[in-house]
């Protein structure tokens, strides 16, 4: 795999270099939370879980765990000293369950002990007491009797009666229903915190986590304190994914609760099945449709509905489904559509952020029915996608596709056709397309299939008040500088594309730039690192403040080198002015003698942005990523067995930041999209409502032999549009999209098995018995052969 770089000449930014941990991770020393040294007399954590889904739940035998060995302290909602709530927008959460319980897995109790071991085994001892009531466990039945765990959402264009109407008049028409399961994260690093206790009522948090704010706050609210008394800090996290951005701070809650009731400092560690049983994952979702359209597949109408499978609380329900909503267009101008949504209560763990936040749920729908559509009418889905591709601007007449969203947002800067014509030539997509058919007509048990699919993602939090960030850039005497921002990093990059950003403002070397941990007590009030936005927004603000120390040192400069202010020039660790020049480090030592300020702020607020969450419209979004990918896959038809032949990945970056990153963002993202529709499958045993697949032995995420073997992956390299820092775009979430090209490459393989009926409706993940069910399926459709 060659990875494309783009030099911008004389700069730090936009070149491939690697992570600023990355000889740190690769020789197995970066520390994360389990490695800090702890200080002397730390007490560890573990949590006694609720044995029923739904019910009320006694703990019977506390006394004698209290005097189990190594046991300290045996806590439960009634230590709690402040708010018995880690609920992140509605507050629906208890941190220890309260008598009644909501899901499987709920923690209870939380037992404190000198070692992990003495804690797990007087955990593992507790017994309970359950008056268990049936629990609700199905989405679909929650959705029919009408439990949810927020307002039902509708967005319509123009109106319900219009689109019914535009339905009503299509020559065509498809009805149907879809579904794609949840996503467990399984970030390397499970839920972890360790909590010190200060002798002012203080609390200093060292927590693995997107959201340091947060865990502050939900932290101060548990031990009814001032948020000035709580420092979060995240150095980095091995991993997120979304799965720490509201759920790492039940966790921080209890190390700090245990600390309180202690004075001793605690630690957390989840094992990994009970990360898995305790924490939520992606959202499933279940579809229902009704589209209508012409003969070139040109859809006409669209109505459909969306229940996603919420949990047992509202967590990020609310903006995650928000998201599916306003993606359900994806790449697509659609005159009139009518979006239901739903978030249904049931009582399994509490779904939340997952790498694209309800985007994909959204997206997948609309693909799989334009595919149907395709499929039905017998032509390439590829052609029937270009065909309802959303305008250009300005509208060149022979085109009279829309450009409005149906949230009201307009799609500037569409690259969506000049990057799918510019991926079909590359792909070869039209001769493999041919080569697939002749192969399938001669290979009867082993079937190929093809699949090209776009992908436009909108960039910022859809709740606009989040999208703010800050930065401390400090530039010492010796000319080295050390930044602090508010984003985390899991693996991204974050830290490194702003230290770019740094080392380019100021004209010195990278490696002359340091980056410290996530703080509270540094970068106050942040948002969630989330929504693709941490580089953007951390990247601006991070500017800001090192142009606010460059042109106080600019000052300097052009006093000491005789020159005007206007002219000084930072590179290369020099600064200039008409060919006089001195070291970077002499400047700001000489600086500091004249006593000026050589550190600064520097703050962020994406502009521009408005939402209605009453009439779901607005602009939520500062600009589109844009994206296409063509997955070729192979099917066994005996077996179910299906596999990814080649890929090929085409991302719009914008003028990437920084290529290297780029590229494995891009490649994460994807195979991680693959894991979720193949092989990924959650089950809940259908009278406990226990999570079966707590392992991976049960629970089947990708591994290295699950990648292609042939894997394309380029960046299109156009500057964004948009005012964004150095003319780049996010990448963290969107190219999760474009593994649907590989389901739907899937979907092709098994028409291909059975072509002579309608398409078999496949279900996401495509596991093996999914892809046989669907043949089965479509064999029954063709009827009995001749
Ligand atoms: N990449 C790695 N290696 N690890 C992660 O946890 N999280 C993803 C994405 N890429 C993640 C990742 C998610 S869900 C998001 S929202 C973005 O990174 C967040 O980082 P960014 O905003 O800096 O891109
Ligand atoms: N909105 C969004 C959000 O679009 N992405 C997010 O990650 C998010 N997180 C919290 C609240 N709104
Ligand atoms: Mo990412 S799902 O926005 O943390």
């Amino acid at each position: 795999m060659g990875h494309p770089v783009n030099e911008i000449s004389g700069s730090v930014v936009g070149l491939a270099l690697p992570d600023e941990s990355a000889a740190l991770h690769v020789t197995g020393s970066a520390s994360f939370v389990d490695d800090v040294p702890v200080p002397h007399g730390t007490l560890h954590v573990a949590l006694a879980l609720s044995p029923v889904a739904r019910g009320a739940v006694k703990p019977t035998n506390l006394d004698a765990v209290t005097t189990l060995p190594g046991v300290v302290a045996v806590l439960t909602a009634a230590d709690v000293p402040g708010t018995n709530d880690c609920g992140t927008i509605v507050h629906d959460e208890p941190i220890l369950a309260d008598d009644e319980v909501a899901y499987l897995g709920q923690p209870v109790v939380a037992v404190v002990a000198i070692d992990r071991e003495a804690a797990t085994r007087a955990a593992a001892s507790v017994t309970f007491d359950c008056d268990e009531q049936p629990p609700m466990l199905d989405p679909r039945e929650a959705h029919a009797a009408g439990s949810y765990v927020l307002p039902p959402m509708l967005l319509t264009r123009p109106t319900e009666g219009e689109v019914a109407a535009a339905l009503a008049a299509a020559p065509l028409r498809l009805t149907g229903d879809f579904a794609v399961g949840g996503q467990e994260h399984f970030y390397l690093e499970t839920q972890a915190a360790l909590a010190v206790p200060g002798d002012d009522g203080s609390m200093r948090v060292l927590s693995s986590t997107q959201h340091p704010t947060e865990v502050q706050k939900l932290v101060a609210g548990c031990l009814g304190v001032a948020h000035h008394l709580v420092r979060v800090e995240c150095r980095r996290m091995g991993g997120g994914f979304g799965g720490k951005e509201s759920q790492a701070a039940q966790f921080a809650c209890l190390a700090a609760l245990a600390a309180r009731v202690t004075g001793r400092p605690a630690k957390i560690r989840l094992g990994r099945e009970q990360d898995n049983l305790i924490t939520g994952k992606r959202h499933g979702f279940s579809y229902d449709y009704d589209v209508g359209y012409d003969e070139t597949g040109r859809i006409l109408g669209y109505d459909v509905t969306l229940v996603s499978h919420a949990g047992h609380s509202a967590d990020l329900s609310g903006p995650v489904l928000t998201r599916a909503i306003c993606h359900v267009d994806n790449a697509y101008w659609l005159p009139n559509v009518t979006i239901r949504g739903f978030a249904a209560r049931t009582n399994t763990q509490s779904n939340t952020a997952f790498r694209g936040f309800g985007g994909p749920q959204g997206v997948l729908v609309t693909e799989y029915v334009l595919d149907t559509v395709a499929r039905t009418l017998g032509v390439d889905p590829l052609d029937v996608r270009l065909r309802n591709l959303y305008g250009e601007r300005p509208p060149d007449g022979a085109d009279d596709q829309g450009v409005e969203t149906p949230y009201g947002e307009v799609v500037e800067d569409n690259l969506l056709r000049p990057m799918i014509e510019e991926l079909i030539v590359s792909s070869d997509y039209r001769a493999r397309r041919a080569e697939v058919t002749r192969f399938n007509s001669a290979s009867p048990v082993v079937k190929r299939g093809l699949a090209l699919t776009p992908v436009k993602f909108g960039i910022s939090f859809n709740v606009s008040h989040f999208n703010q960030a800050g930065a401390l850039v400090h530039v010492y005497t010796d000319g080295s500088v050390l930044v602090n921002h508010s984003a985390t990093e899991m693996g991204q990059g974050v830290n490194t594309k702003v230290l770019q950003v740094v080392a380019q403002e100021l004209g010195v070397p990278l490696r002359t730039v340091r980056s410290t941990a996530t703080d509270t007590d540094k970068v106050a009030n942040t948002s969630a690192t989330a929504a693709s936005t941490g580089s953007d927004m951390n990247g601006k603000a991070a500017q800001a403040a090192a142009r606010v120390v460059r042109d106080r040192l600019a000052v300097v400069a052009a006093d000491l080198l005789d020159g005007d202010v206007s002219d000084v020039v930072f590179e290369g660790g020099e600064v200039a002015v008409r060919g006089r020049s001195m070291a970077f480090a002499d400047l700001a030592s000489a600086a500091y003698y004249r006593r000026v300020q050589l550190w600064s702020d520097g703050f962020y607020a994406t502009p521009g942005l408005r939402w209605d969450p009453a009439t779901m419209r607005g602009r939520p979004f500062h600009y589109y990523c844009y994206g296409a990918a063509v997955s070729e896959a192979v099917v066994d038809s005996l077996t179910g067995e299906s596999r990814v032949l080649r890929a090929d990945l085409l991302y719009d970056a914008g003028r990437s930041l920084n290529p290297a990153v780029d590229v494995g963002q891009v490649e994460g993202a994807y195979v991680q999209g693959v894991g979720w529709l193949t092989t990924e499958e959650l089950r809940w045993d259908e009278q406990s409502g226990r999570l079966l697949t707590l392992a991976p032995t049960t629970y089947k995420i990708p591994a290295v032999h699950d990648v292609p073997a042939d894997l394309r992956t380029r960046l299109y390299q156009r500057p964004a549009s948009a005012d964004t820092i150095h003319a780049s775009k996010a990448v963290g979430e969107p190219p999760l999209l474009l593994a649907f090209s590989a389901f739907l490459a899937i979907r092709d393989a098994i028409h291909a098995v059975v072509p002579d009926g309608p398409p078999p409706p496949l279900r996401a993940p495509a596991t093996a018995e999914e892809v046989l069910r669907a043949i089965e399926a479509g064999r029954a459709r063709e009827g009995p052969r001749a």
